[in-house]
């Protein structure tokens, strides 16, 4: 599909309690300060900015897990809301955008984004840029920090069916998850990724096969299956050095180069549904740099272009 001059939908997620240091919630007004509404209407897309979502006065009550999951009531009040503006954002046919806030809010954007596709016969993929897994549940946690959870929580793992209770929510296929740009694995996750069979996209892979080939190879995927795919771009998965505004800085992540190169592959590709963009902590933050920098990732991702297209038709062939 081409959803190129499609209807954007921004959900501000100021949500900081999944994270172990205060500060991503005032991601969403960097993310804006930055021009990220401007940019994207200069792509001619209508963007509808549905503002910062507030927590209800009255948090859902959480049964007491296994283990350690810090503010889990909280976190199950977001997600609940944030499933539902996903969900309603998809259904009249615009593409959500949610802004962090730490990466525990796609437990709800993506929650929505799957409970759509469910109901309409559509296929999930999910790619998960990012330094880190987020495979782990509150039994295995080291930090019991929730942003470390969020993957693991999409897939069904057990122990945090208390997020959402009864209320509605999606999942995703474990063998749709792709993680890529992964630097970070707690010795628990690595067990439970490969028991599970996760596609781990590590730097090094990406250091021997290059960002090209293997998005690819996700990319034909998605579009082989007819599905949506959504993105949740957590800024570690960007080098600290040109990205330090982030809690969770690990060495040897995306360069300037890569980074774009897959949001333009992406952009090509027309089968991206939705986004997050999680993670971004100004306070420490650098003169604005790294909400400049992801801004204009965004932009790669609806169309900015240096110059010119490839021939996909080429590329797909495995020319060059
Ligand atoms: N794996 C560690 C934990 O669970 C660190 C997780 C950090 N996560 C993020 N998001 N910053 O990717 O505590
Ligand atoms: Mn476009
Ligand atoms: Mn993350
Ligand atoms: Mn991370």
């Amino acid at each position: 599909e081409d959803t190129h001059k499609q209807k954007l939908t921004i959900i501000g997620a100021p949500i900081e309690e999944g994270a172990g240091r205060l500060g991503a919630l005032m991601g969403p007004a960097a993310l804006r300060t930055a021009g990220l509404v401007r940019t994207l209407e200069e792509f001619g897309h209508p963007v509808e900015d549905r503002g910062d979502l507030q927590l209800p006065p009255v948090l859902p009550v959480v049964p007491a897990v296994d283990g350690l999951a810090h503010h889990i009531e909280r976190i199950a009040a977001w997600s609940r809301m944030l499933s539902s503006e996903t969900y309603d954002a998809m259904t009249k046919g615009t593409f959500p955008i949610t802004l962090g806030g730490d990466h525990s809010l796609s437990m709800g954007s993506v929650s929505g984004v799957a409970r759509y596709c469910e109901e309409h016969g559509r296929e999930l993929f999910v790619l998960w840029l990012d330094a880190h897994s987020d495979f782990n549940t509150p039994a295995t946690s080291p930090s019991g920090n929730m942003h470390g959870m969020s993957a693991a929580l999409l897939c069904g793992e057990p122990g945090l069916e208390g997020v959402f209770g009864e209320e509605p929510r999606g999942f995703v296929k474990p063998e749709n998850l792709h993680l890529f740009g992964i630097r970070s694995i707690d010795a628990t996750e690595r067990v439970l990724l490969r028991e599970r069979g996760i596609d781990v996209v590590d730097m090094r892979r990406i250091d021997e096969f290059g960002v090209a080939k293997l998005m690819r190879r996700i990319i034909e995927r998605v579009q082989k299956a007819n599905g949506i795919l959504h993105v949740s771009f957590d800024v570690d998965f960007i080098d600290p050095s040109l990205a330090p505004g982030v809690g969770t800085t690990v060495p040897g992540g995306a360069t300037f180069r890569e980074a774009h190169l897959v949001m333009e592959l992406l952009h090509d590709s027309g089968v991206v549904g939705s986004l997050d963009v999680v993670e971004l902590n100004p306070f420490l933050d650098e003169r604005g740099r790294s909400a400049l920098l992801l801004v204009d990732l965004v932009a790669s991702l609806f169309g900015r272009q240096i110059f010119d297209k490839p021939n996909l038709a080429d590329q797909s062939a495995g020319a060059l």
